[in-house]
């Protein structure tokens, strides 16, 4: 990917097409947009999705990761919504990782193989996964389509947000949206098909302000990132070792992978 800077005061550029062919594109579009509302509600103010209030489990530093108990068809279904602030990374860079499928397996440790099946423009991809078993259930592979983009300051507004107002608007916003797709043509062999709907997304802060952009550097960098996922394993799975599993899990995958992003992009230009 061309590394690129921008001056502050340049209109937020959007980089998806304007259209796309691709049956799915409508709805790519839609979930997305819904995704970057929902995410961006704050916690204290809205119900999870499937309504009822959000529960704090873990705590660590900036870090809060909230969750709402759900059972659908006596399956676990929590919603979970995570919050974290990080310096030293931008929203394109830590969304940018998320996304890549080439450094997949430098951050995600859920995963037995991972493939893209297609790709429907460069800022969307579907994948397929394999995840490790974990016992005593059955394997899990997911289906989904991931689709990144920058959302400009026009958008942002138009997604109307009732709390938005008195907030500083970021100077810049990312979103990955991963969603499962229904693919009949990608057997799930011995596996059971686990559905997600899972965002990441990350606001750039610069703070303090700069008035000279050649004078921005990676201490100027605060990122916002909210990660909000909602999966139904699609089938048996003891409630209570899927619970004890994302309570362990997701903060340590959420401090793992703001790490490895920081890490990376130390020495780096900086990828506004
Ligand atoms: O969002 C994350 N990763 C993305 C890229 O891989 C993508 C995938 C999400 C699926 C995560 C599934 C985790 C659980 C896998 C095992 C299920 C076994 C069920 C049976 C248990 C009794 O969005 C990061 C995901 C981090 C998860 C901790």
């Amino acid at each position: 990917l061309k590394l690129r800077t921008m001056s502050l005061s340049q209109p937020l550029e959007v980089i998806p097409p304007e259209r796309c062919d691709h049956e799915l594109w409508p709805e790519i579009d839609r979930i997305t947009k819904e995704q970057l509302y929902y995410a961006r509600l704050e916690v204290e103010d809205t119900p999870a999705s499937g309504g009822g209030s959000w529960e704090l489990f873990a705590e660590d530093g900036e870090m809060r990761l909230y969750k709402r108990e759900l059972e659908i068809d006596g399956l676990v279904c929590d919603p979970l919504k995570a919050v974290h602030t990080v310096r030293g990374v931008s929203a394109h860079e830590v969304c940018h990782q998320f996304f890549s499928p080439d450094v997949r397996f430098d951050w995600e440790n859920t995963l037995e193989s991972m493939k893209v099946v297609e790709d429907i423009n460069p800022n969307t991809l579907i994948f397929h996964q394999i995840h490790k078993r974990v016992w005593p259930a059955a394997q899990r592979d997911t289906v989904f389509w991931s689709h990144i983009r920058r959302i400009d300051s026009n958008t942002l507004r138009a997604n109307g947000h009732p709390n938005s107002s008195s907030k500083p608007l970021p100077d810049n916003l990312w979103v990955v949206c991963n969603n499962s797709v229904q693919r009949n043509d990608i057997p799930a062999s011995r596996c059971l098909r686990m559905t997600l709907v899972v965002s990441l997304v990350c606001e750039t802060y610069i703070d303090p302000p700069v008035s000279d952009i050649s004078k921005l550097t990676r201490d100027h960098l605060k990122c916002k990132i909210i990660y909000c996922s909602k999966i139904n394993p699609g089938g048996w799975a003891p409630a209570s070792v899927l619970r004890a599993l994302y309570k362990r899990e997701y903060p340590k995958f959420l401090k793992r992978y703001t790490q490895y992003c920081i890490d990376l992009y130390k020495d780096k230009p900086i990828m506004l």
